[in-house]
């Protein structure tokens, strides 16, 4: 039975086996990839029962998760939801049946605010503004315009919102930095190279002086599209983009990526803890921020072999 913020089940239901119900949103980068690892590790780690289910960058493919999970009763809910909005139907159905849901990764915009105990993710707009302050850092005291090409994550997603926010209030600081395109790569490296590759046919004839993408995977599409174009990454064209993940540790090794704002996806531990603090009556803090460094080329080397994704 749950009330509130907290688990209380009958007396002895101490031994019984956690069920927490996962609704993942697909399998689109490496940093997801590595998001599910630690989710099913620490599971298993915690002695916690994982139903998993991975939606294929679908929202209808996670709502029908979350029935499910219900149906089933499962002691709690944990959601990483792809889109922003249209939650607030299941969420209420979730809290009707007792089950606390706890949102990891992304946050949603629901009004009643009840629907979720917790949040854990990253500051999406900290992470864009920490990738502006570096192009500002690394573009000042020049004299010509900086044309900036954006990849943005996928439509409507909370890392796509905040990091496109962030990063613009950030070069607000410097009048000569201008985002000339923007247009979604939906977090994929297929479709970062996709649209990068559209950008440089638009831009044709024009100096591009960087790319900012909402994450690796679609920076590292990008730099495909540039060196087939016949220019050099992170040389031609400066390249910053989020995530931290090894694939772009390796690019920055090679001298085609410029910097990586770190994004953890290690929330496995930390989701998992807050499981068994829930089922232990405890109420959980509703924001619990995940601590990211920044990482520019030059520390790539030194840092790669101690990446944990
Ligand atoms: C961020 C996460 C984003 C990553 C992308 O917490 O939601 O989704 O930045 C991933 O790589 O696809």
């Amino acid at each position: 039975l749950a009330t509130g913020a907290t688990l209380c089940g009958p007396a002895g239901a101490a031994d019984k086996k956690l069920v927490l119900g996962f609704s993942q949103i697909g399998a689109e980068s490496e940093w997801r990839t590595a998001n599910t690892a630690s989710i099913k590790q620490a599971a298993k780690d915690a002695g916690i029962e994982l139903k998993f289910a991975d939606a294929q960058q679908k929202q209808e493919n996670q709502i029908k998760a979350l029935r499910a999970f219900i149906a089933q009763k499962v002691d709690v809910i944990a959601l990483s939801p792809v889109v922003e909005t249209g939650w607030g139907t299941v969420l209420r159905e979730a809290k009707a049946a007792g089950i606390p849901v706890i949102l990891t990764d992304r946050l949603v915009k629901e009004a009643d605010e009840s629907l979720w105990v917790s949040f854990m993710g990253s500051d999406f707009v900290e992470e864009g503004r920490r990738a502006g302050r570096w192009l500002l850092d690394k573009t000042k005291g020049g004299k010509e315009e900086v044309r900036i090409l954006e990849l943005q994550g996928t439509v409507g997603a909370a890392p796509a919102q905040d990091r496109k926010k962030g990063f613009e209030e950030a070069i607000k600081a410097d009048p000569r930095l201008k985002i000339a395109r923007s247009q979604t790569g939906d977090f994929s490296r297929a479709k970062g190279k996709e649209v990068m590759e559209a950008f440089l046919k638009a831009e044709a004839g024009k100096k591009v002086h960087a790319l900012y993408a909402h994450n690796d995977d679609m920076a590292l599409g990008a730099i495909q599209a540039i060196e087939e174009a016949g220019l050099k990454p992170g040389v031609d064209i400066l390249i910053v983009s989020i995530d931290g993940v090894k694939g772009a540790f390796q690019a920055m090794v090679a001298g085609k990526l410029n910097v990586t704002v770190e994004c953890s996806p290690l929330l496995g531990p930390q989701l998992m803890q807050a499981v068994k603090d829930l089922k232990a009556g405890k109420t959980l803090p509703r924001r619990m921020v995940t601590e990211e460094g920044v990482f520019p080329a030059e520390v790539a080397a030194k840092e790669l072999p101690k990446r944990k994704y």
